[in-house]
């Protein structure tokens, strides 16, 4: 215990990873250094190891069936978020190449990492041990399994101006099903002048899904998703005023859901505050494997530093990459 409060060690030093104090709440997962080409920070940490503060309400759940989004108020406890701001600074700092910055040269930064749980272990254990596969399964109510998909650090910097743009998540996945749910974590109270996301509320029920729409419009970038097979998306920002919008405004302890179908995107940070968040996804057992022409490994800039797990199409994504965390 410390200051009163739980916290549990992961024991990284071997090829495996274990939770210290409850084992079998905690995925066996092989070692980082099979999916990345440099080696990890193993910082042999404790991590907090309190469950949700609360249970995810029906009226919750039925807000995400209808919005294709939800905030969740007051139910991650703090320590966690704690711990994780720590793990974001140490992530900002590092600045590791993999890393994107979004921001226009010379403007304070976009900063995003993806897969950060591969690089450190306070997101491996975010990843495998929070409260967050408790929350993907109380409301992936009909999944007999989850599993872990990957996770991204968003954090925009004080008077970090750039937008995020309107997308949908679900074109860059290679992924196919309907068990996806995204997990959008503040660490930071957010506000619309922060750059709280936005959800456009029942678009993940239109039945379409749009090309992927690269963060900052660069080669590197867009090239990847030239062979998209999904359809072009219109002006939403032109026509921002017709559509009706979730502003997910939120305080450190919410948790923000949304549909991979849900259209959405934020505006700068033009406050003096970070906007530190991590978004995460998990998956239902019904998720099969869909490596299409356009998913998100073809993107180096963003998942270079990654081996692309080999999986066959139309089947099951349980592997090392995509840890099951429940059962
Ligand atoms: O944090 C942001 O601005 C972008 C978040 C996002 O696009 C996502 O979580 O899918």
């Amino acid at each position: 215990m410390r200051g009163g409060r739980a916290y549990a060690r992961l024991l990284l030093g071997s090829r495996h990873l274990y939770a210290g104090v409850a084992p079998a709440e905690c995925s066996r997962v092989e070692t980082r250094e099979a999916f990345l080409s440099k080696p990890v920070v193993n910082l042999d940490l404790d991590y907090p190891t309190a469950g949700p503060v609360r249970a995810v309400t029906d009226e919750e759940r039925v807000s995400y069936e209808r919005d294709g989004a939800a905030i969740l108020k007051g139910i991650l406890p703090l320590d966690w978020i704690e711990f994780m701001r720590r793990a974001v600074d140490r992530m900002m700092q590092r600045s590791d190449p993999s890393s994107q910055n979004y921001a226009d040269e010379g403007s304070p930064r976009f900063f995003a990492q993806a897969f950060p749980w591969l690089f450190d272990d306070a997101f491996k254990a975010w990843a495998l041990c929070s409260p967050l596969k408790e929350v993907a399964r109380q409301v992936l109510t009909d999944a007999k399994s989850i599993n872990f998909f990957y996770d991204q650090i968003f954090t925009k910097e004080p008077g970090a101006a750039k937008a995020t743009p309107w997308h949908q998540d679900f074109p860059f996945l290679p992924i196919e099903g309907d068990q996806i749910l995204r997990i959008w974590v503040p660490l930071d109270r957010v506000t619309a002048d922060s750059g709280a996301v936005q959800y456009l509320r029942g678009s993940h029920k239109w039945g379409v899904v749009y090309h992927p729409v690269g963060f900052k419009p660069t080669p590197q970038i867009t090239d990847a998703y030239k062979e998209s097979p999904y359809v072009d998306q219109p002006d939403f920002e032109a026509d921002y005023e017709k559509y009706e919008w979730l502003i997910g405004e939120a305080e450190p302890g919410d948790a923000l859901l949304h549909h991979p179908k849900t259209v959405h995107g934020s505006r700068g940070n033009v406050t003096t505050g970070f906007r530190r968040a991590i978004a995460s996804i998990y998956t239902g057992d019904r998720v099969v494997w869909n490596p299409h022409a356009a998913n998100m490994f073809n993107n180096k800039s963003l998942t270079g530093h990654v081996r692309m797990p080999d999986l066959q199409a139309g089947r099951s994504i349980d592997c090392d990459l995509f840890p099951r965390v429940w059962p």
